[in-house]
Formats: structure tokens, C-alpha cells, sequence
């Protein structure tokens, strides 16, 4: 297993503002919002990115978008919107090789995106 900073969050070894948590999933709040709601989602499996999904993960990664879903409920953007985004590898900017959706809300989103 690599040294993974999303796995040590999950373990609580590093610590974060745990929103949600399940046996498939934890959520926390981005450090770094780029919205008034920033959450990541990440699965309790490590997985690097969008590329290593295998189809025995179909349930852990469709999780992420129910649960998702549900805290951005919870939060009162269900009218509103949301975007729900999980970057992969350079050109899109992905800078930590656990998956994780981002929920993005409270705010009106452009796109595209840049
Ligand atoms: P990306 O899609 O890999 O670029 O997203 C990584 C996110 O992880 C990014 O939004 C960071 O602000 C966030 N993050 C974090 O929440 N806690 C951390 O300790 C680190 C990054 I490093």
C-alpha cells in the first residue's frame, strides 16, 4: 500500500473535519474550499484514480455519489444544485492518488470548468 495521506484521514491518523463515514466511504471537508460546501468522498478502499476502478469496486465507487448526494441534501442544495467531480491525473489536476468526488455547492458553478 503506498504511502496514501486519503487513507491515514480514513484511519484518523491525519486529521480532518469528518463529515460522514460508513463501511464504504468516508467524507471530510476540503482544507482548501473552492465553495461554500467542499466536500470529498472518498472510498474506504484505496483506489489511485478513475483508472484502477475495477468492476468488483462498482458498489463502493456508486456509493459515492449516494452519499454524496445525501450530505448535499442534508445541506440544502438539492433545489439549488451541486456538482459532483473526481479529477483524474494531470491535465484535469489531480494532486492526491486516492479517489475522491467532490461535492461542490453553494454557489453558482461555471462551465466549463477551467
Ligand atoms: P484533486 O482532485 O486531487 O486535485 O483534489 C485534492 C483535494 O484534496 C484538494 O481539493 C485539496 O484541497 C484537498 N486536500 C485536503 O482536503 N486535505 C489535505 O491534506 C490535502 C489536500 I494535501
Amino acid at each position: 500500500m503506498p504511502d496514501c495521506l486519503f487513507c491515514k484521514i480514513r484511519d484518523g491518523l491525519i486529521p480532518a473535519r469528518v463529515v460522514y463515514r460508513d463501511e464504504l466511504c468516508v467524507a471530510f471537508e476540503d482544507i482548501n474550499p473552492q465553495a461554500p460546501t467542499h466536500v470529498l468522498f472518498i472510498p474506504t478502499k484505496h483506489i489511485a484514480t478513475v483508472n484502477d476502478i475495477t468492476a468488483e469496486d462498482r458498489e463502493a465507487v456508486g456509493h459515492l455519489f449516494i452519499a454524496a448526494a445525501k450530505v448535499a441534501k442534508e445541506r440544502g442544495h438539492a433545489d439549488n444544485g451541486y456538482r459532483v467531480v473526481m479529477n483524474t491525473q494531470r491535465d484535469a489536476g489531480q494532486t492526491v492518488f486516492h479517489i475522491h468526488l467532490h461535492l461542490l455547492a453553494g454557489r453558482p458553478l461555471m462551465w466549463p470548468p477551467g
